[in-house]
């Protein structure tokens, strides 16, 4: 694995997405860097807009890209928002890589998602089991888009020489989050589900699926820093994954998000919700290997993650 040291003192420094959770977590970290951080807000530049995001690249110039802009969404999105996943997902990708590449970033990031691994592909997920196998049905358009920029980035290390990298984080969670009540991923769809059953009184909250799926969660800010770690000291062609390296069914977690939230009511399962990948646990043992872990427990930061809500909705 390929370790060619970065130096980000001094670099001008784009976060592209920088309003959502992940951009939002890589400006308060790169806070404790000496970079000229560069963002711009979508009514600015659509990333969406080839020719917008051309001409800011040629303007800006950014020597350093975090690619974090993308359409997210939990299971119930994906599946519904089909086109708008695919679509979205392909166009960002496609412009601010080719257009970091025209004007010169010396290097960029490309964020994708755990998603990209085949639904039964063995567990731990290691990185060379991408294209192994078929993908979960309900998030196969955004897969396919971050498969896509995935091997557009491979590309561009190999045609142009490109100092770009992949990685891997799996589902995230903490300040920032979405809380949409149906578009939500989990982490945040109980937060807020509990908290209201918590303050209005009821006593049975429902959890879709079954609960017997399992999943990794990360607290957005370990991994920012592992992000910034991995800009400074990896470029290699393969992929890095960013996980806890634990995972957790959804029926144990949602219990600890009930005790974090202090809601001490029923909690009940609708099976008609789909359960989606049985189980997402990654292998986090090259990211080891450069000797970073995550810092934060899930009981830890989960609740850090309340907070946050508390203050963005309830403040
Ligand atoms: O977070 P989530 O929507 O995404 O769902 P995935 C995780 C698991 O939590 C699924 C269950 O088994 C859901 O059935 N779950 C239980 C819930 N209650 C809820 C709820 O109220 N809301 C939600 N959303 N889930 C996503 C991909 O898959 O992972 C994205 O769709 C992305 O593309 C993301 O890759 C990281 O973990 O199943």
């Amino acid at each position: 694995m390929a370790n060619t040291p970065f130096e980000l003192k001094g670099k001008s420094v784009f976060v592209a997405g920088h309003k959502g959770m992940v951009g939002g977590a890589l400006v308060r970290r790169l806070a404790q860097e000496n970079v000229a951080l560069l963002t711009v807000g979508r009514s600015e530049v659509d990333l969406r807009d080839q020719a917008a995001v051309f001409a800011w690249f040629a303007k800006n110039r950014p020597q350093v890209v975090f690619l974090a802009a993308a359409k997210v969404g939990g299971i119930i999105a994906n599946n519904t928002l089909r086109g708008e996943f695919i679509y979205d997902n392909l166009i960002i990708a496609t412009n601010v890589i080719h257009a970091a590449h025209v004007n010169g970033a010396q290097k960029l990031m490309f964020l994708g998602s755990s998603c990209i691994y085949p639904k039964l592909a063995p567990q731990p997920l290691r990185e060379d089991s991408m294209l192994t196998g078929p993908l979960e049905p309900t998030n196969e358009p955004y897969a396919i888009a971050k498969i896509a920029g995935i091997k557009m980035v491979e590309a561009y290390r190999s045609q142009y020489g490109c100092d770009f990298i992949n990685v891997m984080p799996t589902n995230l969670y903490g300040p920032g989050d979405n809380y949409h009540p149906e578009y939500s991923h989990v982490v945040a769809a109980l937060i807020r589900r509990f908290h209201e059953a918590k303050l209005s009184g009821i006593t049975n909250v429902v959890v879709w699926g079954t609960g017997t799926p399992r999943r990794e969660f990360l607290y957005v800010d370990d991994l920012a820093d592992a992000c910034i770690r991995l800009m400074r000291d990896y470029s290699g062609d393969e992929l890095i994954n960013i996980g806890t390296g634990e995972d957790i069914t959804i029926a144990e977690f949602a219990r600890v998000v009930a005790a974090a939230v202090g809601y001490t009511g029923d909690i009940s399962f609708d099976t008609s919700k789909p359960d989606g990948t049985p189980r997402k646990w990654l292998d986090v043992s090259r990211l080891a290997k450069l000797g970073w872990r995550a810092r934060t427990s899930l009981e830890d930061g989960i609740k850090l993650a309340y907070k946050a809500y508390l203050s963005e909705h309830h403040g």
